[in-house]
């Protein structure tokens, strides 16, 4: 190929196949450099796709289709040889079968348009557990967002040399224009929901993506190689590839420090907990990451590395009293996608902590005057706006963030968003206890997806149905497995938090900054200092052992932290009729033996 920077023989092949394929008008191999960020986001301004924000330095403002506004889960494949390989959580289409339905959609999908070749590095370039993929896009929306969330450029290829492993991640918006045609300045996208195709081939571990340009179903980096194909790698090789936060919290008197991970579902409070600003005195978070964690045993003890670069976090929400470093991170050098723009070129969103100022202009181009009399109104801001930003702008980044040998992981905290019945905070027994407590995992769907649902409890192991390459009992076999490679006293301690408990419609906990109160229980447990009291569902603090914040009472707090033993019995009658039932013959008899242990004590 002519205009191709490298001699990688198997590269060059996969890229004038796919151009064979998709039949692009040209071919642009990206650099990751300032001066092509600047030249695509141009491009992007120039087509109507992006505003530029007179009020935050080198940002943009992105309205997507309305179609196209999250992860779509129906349309998300993992197209193993064996059906019984991608297990009851995920979709499985014979792998076959989809590349010729795929091949079919793919053909000239990229007439009209530049087909991009990204080269990018999950984890540091060069660093023995960073992985390298290379991303066909026809979407420089794409290619920006990419050179901001991963290792984007000329240094990816040159680690890669001349016969270098790579992933190949093949994406189109699915749009192709005629001779003379323009977008109009209307986001490319198949609109057709039916039509969009987010799908992997664990067995090639390639990715190919067909319809969407949003998110998680575009920026192939992230969801479905860095969870879904890693975690299949991840199984093979005995380490963990997770969707997880890892966040770094030291007690200032002592200079003593914890590292913590934490898998909540989609929009369940990761990126505000991996950068939170402690409400107690004497205590400092810092950030690691805010989504995914790739963890690997080394010395006997388990340690994690964010495999991304840059941040792409829930919008609305998102305050200076809520998360400020993430406000702050996102002043400058940031994209925006489906937030609301104000007149003097700013974004806003719902619960940004102001009132909108004026007239805006809504996520789908529409004037919008907001009207606090209307508790109907349609939100501005779609719930699942977003900004990308480089991780290096926050502000409590911590220094190890980039450290390719990664930190070591005292505590892990799995979670979600339910109304009622799971305490504040629980913490399992055993590393079998706590893939347990994981294993079961329920959470009210949230916006993240558009396809699903929002409200209903599903269960989600691990925050890990929709991320999850293979079959869910094999997945958390592998969690078991692992366990077995360290030893008791290295292993990290599992616990269980819900911010989400609602009474009378309101939450009962403040959330934010104040669930430092419950990270230090957390840091107390590892430390050997904390003090817990035992319960059929496992250790759990006094009330009188977390620091209570002024506006919850002594009796909220108490609820908090109370057993409902009924509706554990509830809880844990559907863990095994509708949830551990589905992963049979699959599912690992320690998981079965803790399921019977805690029916047991639940009496
Ligand atoms: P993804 O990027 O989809 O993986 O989401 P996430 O898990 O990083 O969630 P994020 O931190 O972006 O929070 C999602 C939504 O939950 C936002 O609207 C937050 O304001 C809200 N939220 C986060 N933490 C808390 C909390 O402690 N309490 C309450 N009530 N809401 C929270
Ligand atoms: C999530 O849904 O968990 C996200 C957003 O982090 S996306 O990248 O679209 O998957
Ligand atoms: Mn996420």
């Amino acid at each position: 190929m002519s205009n191709s920077p490298t001699n990688h023989a198997k590269l060059n092949a996969w890229v004038k196949e796919i151009a064979d394929l998709v039949e692009p008008a040209n071919i642009y191999w990206a650099d990751g450099s300032k001066a092509e960020y600047d030249q695509m986001i141009k491009i992007l301004v120039d087509a109507g796709l992006a505003t530029p924000l007179k009020k935050r330095p080198n940002s943009f403002l992105f309205r997507s289709d309305p179609s196209d506004v999250a992860r779509a889960e129906s349309r998300t494949f993992i197209a193993s040889q064996n059906k019984d390989d991608a297990g009851p959580y995920n979709n499985w289409i014979n792998p076959a079968e989809l590349k010729e339905k795929m091949r079919a959609v793919y053909k000239g999908c990229m007439k009209g348009r530049t087909m991009y070749v990204i080269p990018f590095s999950m984890g540091p370039i060069g660093s023995p557990i960073a992985k390298i993929g290379v991303e066909i896009s026809d979407s420089p929306y794409v290619v920006v967002n990419m050179q901001i969330m991963t290792r984007v450029g000329t240094k990816v290829l040159e680690v890669l040399g001349t016969d270098g492993e790579f992933i190949p991640c093949l994406h189109s918006v699915g749009k192709p224009l005629a001779e003379g045609q323009t977008d109009g300045g209307k986001w490319p996208c198949e609109p057709d929901v039916e039509k969009k195709y987010i799908s992997h081939f664990p067995e090639e571990r390639t990715i190919w993506s067909f319809g969407s340009g949003y998110g998680g179903n575009a920026l192939l980096g992230k969801k479905c190689l860095a969870l879904r194909i890693a975690s299949i790698a991840a199984r093979d090789e005995g380490w963990l590839a997770e969707h997880m936060l890892i966040l770094k919290m030291t007690r200032e008197a002592d200079n003593k420090f914890k590292y913590i991970a934490a898998a909540f579902p989609s929009a369940c409070g990761k990126t505000n907990l991996a950068m939170l600003i402690p409400t107690i005195p004497g205590w400092k978070v810092e950030c690691i990451g805010d989504d995914i964690a790739w963890m690997k045993i080394r010395d006997g003890k388990l340690y994690a590395i964010n495999p991304e670069a840059g941040f792409f976090g829930v919008g609305p929400g998102t305050s200076m009293h809520s998360n400020p470093n993430a406000m702050l991170s996102i002043k400058e050098n940031t994209i925006f996608s489906n937030a609301a723009l104000t007149e003097d070129g700013d974004i806003w969103w719902e619960g940004i902590g102001y009132d909108a100022p004026g007239k805006l202009i809504d996520w789908k181009g529409r004037e919008w005057i907001q009207d606090k009399n209307n508790k109907d109104q349609e939100p501005s801001a779609h719930a699942n706006a977003r900004f990308t930003v480089p991780a290096r702008q926050c502000p409590v980044i911590a220094p190890e963030w980039e450290d390719p040998n990664g930190v070591p992981i005292d505590a892990i905290l799995f979670g979600g968003r339910r109304a009622s019945v799971i305490p504040l905070i629980h913490q399992a027994k055993s590393w079998n206890h706590g893939v347990f407590i994981g294993s079961i995992a329920g959470s009210e769907i949230t916006g993240a997806a558009l396809d699903l649902k929002v409200g209903s409890v599903r269960r989600d192991p691990m925050a890990m149905v929709p991320f999850c390459g293979y079959h869910m009992g094999d997945y958390l076999k592998h969690w078991v497995e692992v366990g077995k490679n360290i030893s008791e006293e290295n292993q990290p301690k599992f616990f269980f938090v819900n911010w989400f408990r609602k009474k009378d419609g309101k939450f009962m906990w403040p959330g934010f900054g104040e669930n430092s109160r419950v990270l230090k229980w957390v840091f107390e447990q590892c430390d050997g200092s904390g003090k817990a009291v035992d319960t059929p569902i496992g250790l759990m603090p006094e009330p009188s052992s977390i620091d209570r914040p002024s506006d919850v009472s002594e009796e909220t707090l108490k609820e908090l932290l109370a057993v409902d033993i009924e509706g554990w019995k509830a809880e844990i009658k559907d863990v095994r009729e509708n949830h551990y039932a589905k992963l049979e013959p699959k599912l690992p008899k320690e998981l079965a033996a803790e399921l019977d242990a805690i029916e047991k004590r639940l009496g």
